[in-house]
């Protein structure tokens, strides 16, 4: 018997109902957890950086998924590795920063010496016949797709991640994200499990919960026009005039701007869009103007509303004109997630003469704190012997495609 009671998590899984949110032990439960980490994050290729946070040879960070700890550096040769940070010695971790400068990887404990392709290039003390070829770093997958790090911890990642690259590239690549710089990175802790985080960011149902982001994020998202409230209306007029000037804009410049989605139809669920913002229309700003003088890419003009991009298991990605924010959701405990927020901005743009760090911020650090607190509140009746699922409406349909597609992930790995 498990603390589930005599229910098997592999039995919820079985009888999880279409359309409705999931039973509370995927939200509370510590099997759910493991679960979740062994089906989930060390199966699909994870968002752990951009390119922008490795800018020099040595430069690395560290991340946690689960009980994994791994590194994600630049080689020498300017590549984008990731390994286990794990010593090949007796085990101890070996890099305990979140992220920092090495010439060579140096474990704490007894100094064995890496170099940053992973081989052992050093071992004090050790006897003749000691071969340290057998004791390289134990590599983990890793991608930059336009800038954007992907790991995965599977020997065999999903296949289709080359195909998912390919499409999504041509969107991102005009922005020049693997040169842009980092203006500021953000770690919010929530209180509530990664998967609420994620279901709240794929519904704009509480929309009027962020009266910031809606000066410019169209509240429309979402909707069809068979399922449009009334109250919308206006401001879908306002969408249809500003997409018709943004798509001949795309047209003239050979901007890719065409909504692709394919969320729970593959191992690596996905839907990018570039689509128009209200008001001045050139970012997530107050105005709708933009909030760093210096473009992010090669852009034609700075009207581009906002080129989004979100990815199962746990990021979404916003790139306008001026600048791009990325963020992920990693699971700390059942009830905890690290929301990392980090935002990018052209290589050339200097903090309060191109852009006023507090104005780059202030959209998405509110609508961030806001959605934290829906999650918390989530959370909370989640965990009360009351809570039974409830059915999604259709403006949701991006939350049931999150939960199809990892119902479906966890049946695989159960199979
Ligand atoms: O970040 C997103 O994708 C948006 C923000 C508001 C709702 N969600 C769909
Ligand atoms: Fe790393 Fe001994 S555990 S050098
Ligand atoms: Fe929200």
């Amino acid at each position: 018997m498990t603390a589930l009671g005599t229910i098997e998590a592999s039995e919820l899984v079985a009888r999880r109902p279409v359309g409705h949110s999931l039973e509370a032990a995927f939200y509370t439960g510590r099997e759910f957890f493991d679960l979740d980490i062994a089906a989930i994050f060390a199966k699909h290729w994870i968002f752990v950086a951009t390119e922008a946070e490795l800018p020099e040879p040595g430069d690395y960070l560290t991340t946690t998924l689960g009980d994994y700890s791994i590194i994600v550096l630049r080689d020498d040769e300017e590549n984008i590795r990731s390994f286990h940070n794990v010593c090949r010695h007796r085990g101890a971790r070996i890099l305990d920063q979140q992220r920092g400068s090495v010439g060579n990887i140096v474990c704490g404990y007894h100094k064995w010496t890496y170099g940053t392709d992973g081989a052992l290039r050093h071992a004090p003390s050790q006897p003749p016949g000691f071969d340290p070829g057998c004791f390289g770093l134990k590599p983990v997958h890793a991608r930059s797709v336009a800038g954007l790090v992907f790991v995965c911890l599977a020997d065999e990642p999903p296949r289709d991640f080359a195909d998912v690259s390919a499409r999504i590239e041509p969107y991102l690549a005009p922005h020049r994200l693997r040169e842009a710089k980092v203006a500021a990175q953000v770690d919010l802790v929530e209180q509530g499990n990664w998967k609420l985080v994620m279901e709240n960011n794929r519904e704009c149902y509480h929309c009027d919960g962020h009266p910031e982001l809606l000066r410019t994020f169209f509240p429309t998202y979402g909707y069809t026009d068979a399922n449009l409230p009334a109250r919308l209306r206006p401001a879908h007029e306002r969408y249809l005039r500003v997409d018709a000037e943004l798509r001949a804009i795309c047209d003239d410049s050979g901007l890719p701007y065409r909504l692709i989605e394919e969320l729970d139809t593959r191992a690596t669920g996905f839907r990018i869009q570039r689509d128009p913002l209200d008001l001045a229309g050139e970012s997530f700003t107050a105005d709708g103007k933009a909030a760093c003088r210096r473009p992010l890419g090669d852009v034609p003009t700075p009207r581009l509303g906002h080129l989004s991009l979100h990815l199962q298991p746990n990021s979404w990605f916003h790139v306008v004109s001026d600048h791009a924010v990325t963020f992920s959701a990693l699971p700390i405990a059942p009830d905890r997630t690290l929301l990392r927020t980090t935002w990018l901005v052209a290589p050339d743009a200097v903090e309060g003469v191109d852009y006023d760090l507090e104005t780059l911020l202030k959209i998405w650090t509110a609508t961030n704190e806001q959605d934290a607190h829906l999650v918390a509140r989530a959370q909370q009746g989640i965990g009360s012997p009351a809570y039974e699922p409830g059915p999604y409406a259709p403006t949701e349909y991006q939350v049931e495609a999150f939960c199809n597609w990892y119902i479906g992930r966890l049946r695989e790995h159960l199979r």
